[in-house]
């Protein structure tokens, strides 16, 4: 793991998606954290010594999900699918399959496997997955302040968490989607799909993949903007955590509570989704899977 030191920083931008508005001052205290995303032995470790069965091995109760098509009440979980061409960007089933039997050990479905991927970042992992490995482990996940300082390297309001430019003299700082989402998937960072961790550079804190590759769930609950006060000298938040369901009204309609999600993944691309930054954000459902989120861990009092 790695340590960040305590601090007060810029949390969130006014320059990109309205959910991650206002950018305000926060602090946290100084943490641990790891080093990259949880990976596939790591994980795989966790299960042979637990026997945990993930979110998206399990039956699924019909009580839970009514007027679902039975048909997809199988354990399974979303998976990625490349189309062929341009596609109605605003109805993600058009690239999201819900792939009966895919999960962290059949990440594209049945027929699919781990060969090769071991040191590639934990994928079909829900939230409570990733809260049992950590507690397994001794660790807790990050809150989104903590997860978004962390990201930011130490480089106050940074697009990217490496500086403003995207490819500074043409290299590629993270495995995000280069070309026309979803069909035309170029590969100019070397990876269509997740990559080893650690094939790209780290950030200033020696933190790898904080844009890029998977999302990370975090333990904040989502909130379509920052609950904080604004900016604001004399009230700046310390380690402030989103920890109810309730913090925004409006959104304890939907059926299943979201939690917040950081980084972007290998499937953002600028036509789409220009959410490898760090003060992007999204909310999962928190009994979703799929084939770009994953997760790491911090330590807070070692
Ligand atoms: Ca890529
Ligand atoms: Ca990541
Ligand atoms: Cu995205």
């Amino acid at each position: 793991m790695v340590r960040v030191p305590g601090g007060t920083f810029l949390m969130g931008s006014d320059d990109f998606y309205p959910e991650e508005r206002p950018a305000h001052r926060v602090t946290v205290d100084g943490f641990w954290v790891d080093e990259h995303a949880v990976t596939v032995a790591e994980f795989r470790r966790f299960v042979n010594d637990t026997r945990y069965v993930t979110v998206a091995e399990r039956p699924l109760d019909a009580v839970l999900y009514p007027g679902v098509d039975p048909e997809l009440l199988v354990p399974g979980s979303l998976v990625f699918r490349k189309t062929n061409g341009p596609v109605d960007l605003s109805d993600f089933r058009n690239w999201w399959v819900y792939e009966p039997g895919a999960c962290w050990k059949y990440p594209e479905g049945a027929e699919s496997g781990l060969t090769g991927r071991d040191r590639h970042p934990i994928t079909h992992v829900a939230y409570e997955d990733a809260c049992a490995y950590a507690e397994w482990i001794g660790k807790d996940l990050p809150t989104e302040a903590e997860w978004e300082y962390a990201a930011r390297g130490g480089i106050e309001s940074a697009v990217f968490t490496w500086g403003d430019e995207f490819a500074p003299r043409g290299r590629m700082m993270a495995n995000t989607w280069q070309g026309a989402f979803p069909w035309q998937n170029l590969g100019l960072d070397g990876y269509e799909g997740t990559s080893p961790v650690g094939s790209f550079r780290a950030n200033g804190y020696g933190l790898y993949d904080m844009a890029g590759n998977v999302w990370e769930w975090t333990s904040d609950f989502f909130t379509s903007r920052h609950v904080d006060e604004v900016d604001d000298a004399c009230c700046v938040p310390t380690n402030p955590r989103v920890d109810s369901a309730s913090a925004e009204p409006s959104l304890l309609s939907e059926p299943m509570p979201r939690r917040v999600i950081k980084g972007g993944s290998h499937l953002c691309a600028p036509n789409y989704c220009l959410r490898y930054r760090p003060a992007a954000r999204q909310g999962e459902a928190i009994d979703t899977s799929t084939s770009h989120i994953g997760f790491r861990c911090v330590v807070r009092n070692p």
